[in-house]
């Protein structure tokens, strides 16, 4: 049996861990079979427990753009660890961090680092609810994120692919202050605007979005965001988990040349270690904790290990931009070729395709928001997840996540995917 080892890690990983893994979408629950456990990577591969290779699609859900153990990364935090782990008492290596991440992000002054991605959207709407001094947000069908209780409402990734989209445990008072637009509707949210006057403190939404295949935001969407927050009083919030410092040095905001009012980060910005981050003007950071009353803090914020994975991690980006160019060559290689497959083969397709992100959505019509994701046929895409396994290609196990190149890949791991698609199909 291919996977005999992983299927016996999984059938006792399922005694002591709910469902076997520490986040859902893992469990393969929505593609069928069973997980594959991994033993270790390097660069672009992963290597299974029993003892097979996959070139690897999801870099760790993002962050790893040049590969798995980076190195330079890996340096660092070995060095790093030596001297100790945590402390809870400021290390001067924070500063490091903050002030690269600041010298590369567009119209950000300062920036508070925290240990995911979910904790930096969590604090991020309590600071925009504090500034503006306003309760309501408005979120997007298929947008995740994180799991804090105020997203979990129409919420995409994991929690669409297990149809929990509105999670139990989240109280009616805590959904009543979160409105639902549609991605790319900005009538749609000026009749959200209109209706909620005076009472939204945010809209908060992924720029290029990543937890319901690969969405882009059309430029009259974007760009009617912003000026509608402007005239409104509502800050633009960008969850930039995904796309920060993935698709440009300054993330989304620079590759689509729209200023936030509050920026999230994650993966990226850790180097493959636990770190999320929000940021914004100095005028907006100044109410939070302790220069101002609102609050937010964590033991493990900021410890030194986690912010020398991130150090090391923009410092090789800050030095060689060029990745940028080199991922988004090498995704529109996959994309064409992938289309060419299913084109010749008569498969439905739809590639969505922004920098190293790409997704591939078996349905006829464009996708352009949640409604039109979901139409995905999902037995088209178990054949080709599971197909593709079987030959060594690890992709994202669910029909709602967008695969993250990274740049590791060569263009004949590349052709070998492609040959892979043409096997399948
Ligand atoms: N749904 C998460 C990515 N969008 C998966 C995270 C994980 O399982 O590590």
């Amino acid at each position: 049996m291919r996977y005999q080892r992983s299927s016996a890690l999984f059938a006792e990983a399922k005694k002591y861990i709910p469902g076997g893994v520490n986040s859902p979408v893992r469990a393969f629950k929505a593609v069928g079979g069973e997980p594959i456990f991994v033993k270790e990577a390097k660069g672009a591969y992963l290597y299974d427990a029993d003892g097979h290779q996959y070139i690897d699609y999801i870099s760790s859900w993002g962050p790893l753009l040049f590969g798995h153990a980076h190195e330079p990364v890996l340096k660092a935090v070995i060095e790093k660890a030596k001297k100790g782990t945590s402390f809870g008492i400021p290390t001067e290596i924070e500063t490091e961090l903050a002030k690269l991440a600041v010298s590369m992000v567009p119209n950000i002054d300062k920036i508070r680092f925290v240990n995911s991605g979910t904790e930096a959207c969590m604090s991020a709407v309590r600071l925009a609810r504090g500034y503006t001094g306003k309760d309501k947000i408005i979120k997007f069908s298929g947008c995740y994120h994180g799991h804090s209780d105020s997203f979990l409402i129409q919420a995409g990734s994991g929690a669409v692919t297990f149809g929990s989209p509105n999670s139990p445990g989240v109280t009616q008072g805590t959904a009543k202050d979160t409105l639902l637009a549609n991605y790319n509707d900005l009538e749609g949210v000026k009749a959200l605007v209109q209706a909620n006057a005076g009472e939204i403190a945010a809209i908060i939404l992924e720029p290029v979005a990543g937890n319901m295949g690969c969405i882009i935001p059309e430029d009259t969407f974007i760009k009617g965001l912003r000026e509608l927050c402007t005239q409104e009083d509502i800050l633009l919030l960008f969850d930039e988990v995904m796309t920060g410092f993935r698709l440009a040095k300054g993330g989304a905001q620079e590759a689509l040349g729209i200023d936030a009012d509050i920026v999230m980060f994650g993966k990226v910005i850790g180097g493959g270690l636990p770190v999320g981050a929000f940021a914004a003007r100095s005028e907006i950071m100044a109410h939070l904790a302790p220069e101002g009353p609102v609050y937010q803090a964590g033991t493990l914020s900021g410890n030194p290990l986690a912010m020398s994975a991130g150090l090391a991690m923009l410092t090789e980006i800050d030095q060689h931009p060029e990745v940028f160019e080199s991922l988004a060559k090498k995704t529109a290689f996959l994309h064409e070729g992938i289309a060419e497959v299913l084109t010749e083969k008569g498969v439905e397709h739809q590639i969505n395709r922004f920098g190293s992100m790409v997704s591939v959505h078996f349905c006829d019509d464009q996708v352009v928001d949640f409604a039109s994701s979901a139409k995905g046929n999902n037995e088209s895409f178990k054949k080709y997840f599971h197909g593709m396994l079987d030959q060594g290609i690890y992709l994202p196990p669910s029909a709602f996540e967008s695969y993250f190149l990274n740049d590791a890949l060569s263009y004949s791991d590349l052709a070998k995917t492609l040959e892979a698609v043409r096997a399948v199909f």
